[in-house]
């Protein structure tokens, strides 16, 4: 048995691209999301280009009594998880405090903060015995600054980093080690369901920018669960080079 990594959100976007790129290195993947035809094509093409080892559990990190049952059950040989990547989350909406959905708002706490935590502590009990282990929370620039109409995104994405804060210092003791990931604009289905399908809305997002793209953030987690045991970054900002911070891009129109 290789490495094990479980991601979630790893239908689309950064979640995939960390799929594609741990098969690619000889990990084996437990990958999770919504979208059940998703998850099978993806680990299908995993096993037929990498001959990777792939678990495809199929839950919404929002129910905590599925997330629970799910992983507790998982087989044996595929309990020794060396990696987590808590990268399942979602915008919705980008409206002014007084005029957004309280529905919207209960979705991201539900999925950004609350999921992200049901997932962590369902698997810390395996790193916890294993005496290892690597965590990755995917965060946000917005968890870094707030911007105009982001109100309940950017407050869940702060909270991403303060859990990552808070799991890394009461996990040290058991050396798992946790990384916070905090990107900038990236050109993934994040926009489009952000703005509920409404293509020209997420097109936008990008005008006039070059923005990263999910391979450069898979790129970096790669790079980050590979330094040696006594070596972890903390906390990590990336945006792509047009981008200053969470309210200021160089936009070329
Ligand atoms: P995508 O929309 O492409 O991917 C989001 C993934 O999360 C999908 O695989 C989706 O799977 C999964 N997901 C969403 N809700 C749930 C849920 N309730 N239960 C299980 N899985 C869920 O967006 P990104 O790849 O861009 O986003 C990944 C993470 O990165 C998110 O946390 C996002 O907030 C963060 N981020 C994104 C940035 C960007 O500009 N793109 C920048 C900074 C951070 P499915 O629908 O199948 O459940
Ligand atoms: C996604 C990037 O800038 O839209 O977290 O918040 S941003």
């Amino acid at each position: 048995m290789d490495k094990i990594v479980l991601i979630t959100g790893a239908t689309s976007g950064f979640g995939e691209a960390c799929a594609r790129k741990f098969a690619a290195n000889n990990y084996d993947l437990i990958i999770t999301g919504r979208r059940k035809d998703k998850l099978h094509q993806l680990s299908e093409d995993l096993r037929s280009k990498h001959e990777a080892r792939v678990l495809a559990l199929n839950f919404d990190v929002r129910n905590k009594n599925i997330v629970t049952t799910n992983i507790n059950a998982l087989p044996k040989e595929w309990q020794k998880i060396d990696i987590l990547i808590n990268n399942a989350g979602l915008a919705l909406g980008r409206d002014n405090f007084e005029e957004a959905s309280i529905d919207d708002w209960d979705a991201m706490i539900d999925t950004n903060v609350k999921g992200l935590a049901y997932v962590t502590k369902a698997v810390l009990p395996f790193m916890i015995d294993a005496g290892s282990g690597h965590i990755f929370n995917i965060g946000s620039i917005s968890g870094k600054e707030v911007y105009a109409q982001g109100n309940m995104y950017c407050a869940t994405k702060h909270a991403v980093g303060a859990l990552s804060e808070a799991m890394r210092i009461d996990l040290l003791k058991y050396n798992i080690k946790v990384t916070a990931i905090h990107p900038g604009a990236a050109n993934t289905e994040f926009s489009n369901v952000r703005f509920k399908g409404d293509a020209d809305k997420a097109a936008k997002v990008y005008e006039g920018l070059k923005p990263l793209v999910a391979e450069d953030v898979a790129d970096i987690i790669y790079y980050c669960a590979g330094l040696p045991a006594h070596v972890c970054i903390n906390d990590l900002v990336v945006t792509s080079t047009q981008q200053a911070n969470s309210f200021y891009s160089f936009k070329k129109i």
